[in-house]
């Protein structure tokens, strides 16, 4: 069956797939991987498949903020995807965490628009368990191996809808006080689409500056410790569905 949007056809998609914002780093991440192909590339959505240590897996693109990207969530799990795993960047609340680091969403904050048409108000945005420690476990191998600055954070992201800011004030101060780790605009829709569907997922971001400073004054995700993090957390993602996809055949 073809998908409408993604134009990807349901027999060429595996059980497994991770999913990242940009479409370049959709190919970067497929040049990982054995025997990949580029099976489209519609829109921002570019969809490449191949195998992780003997594991098929997908790797696809869904663009920046949670309506573009429910629908390729949407999209892949009618085309067959039972596990995703999302690497993406984030603006850090925390100077434990800086530019650098990555960290592992265990569940999100659902400041966006998009998953209030989907559920009700206080319905949880929550990671699967199983993916969430599989995740944390390859973070954590990879720290070594990867780069000696990387550091793994486990906790509650923000995902939020506007990335520059208005004239409305967003809360980071009380998210911050309230434990929050870091801000992004995806993982909500990631988690509620997956709950939704019967699908599980989980989250790693690289760290790329704070979430709360002037965005456009400060921002700049082009440094080598941004680029050592999203390494970082790609290596990360890839063990992770492969250890996944073994403990689903035992
Ligand atoms: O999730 C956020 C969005 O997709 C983080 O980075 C992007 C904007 O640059």
């Amino acid at each position: 069956m073809l998908m409408p949007i993604l134009q990807i056809h349901s027999e060429d998609m595996p059980a497994y797939a991770i999913v990242c914002g940009d479409p370049a780093r959709a190919e970067k991440i497929s040049r990982k991987l054995e025997n990949a192909r580029e099976l489209a590339f519609s829109r921002e959505y570019r969809t490449f498949v191949g195998e992780y240590e003997g594991v098929q897996m997908a790797v696809v693109s869904h663009g920046v903020g949670s309506p573009g990207a429910a629908v390729c969530f949407e999209e892949l799990i009618r085309a067959g995807v039972k596990t995703l795993i999302r690497v993406g960047t984030a603006g850090s609340y925390t100077a434990d965490y800086p530019a650098g680091s990555v960290i592992v969403s265990t569940a999100a904050v659902r400041s966006d628009g998009l998953t209030r048409q989907l559920v009700p108000d206080g319905f949880p945005a929550v990671a699967d368990i199983d993916v969430t420690s599989a995740l944390v476990a390859a973070a954590r191998q990879t720290d070594r191996g990867i780069s000696e600055v990387a550091k793994v954070g486990v906790g509650i992201t923000v995902t939020l809808d506007a990335f520059f800011t208005g004239v409305e004030e967003i809360p980071h101060r009380k998210y911050k006080q309230a434990g929050a780790l870091a801000a992004e605009m995806e993982i909500a829709a990631l988690y509620i689409v997956s709950t939704l569907r019967g699908a599980r997922a989980g989250a790693i971001v690289a760290i790329d500056g704070f979430a709360d400073s002037d965005l456009a004054a400060e921002y700049d995700p082009h440094t080598d410790a941004v680029a050592k993090a999203v390494e970082h957390e790609i290596e990360a993602a890839l063990r992770a569905l492969a250890a996944l996809a073994r403990q689903d055949q035992a």
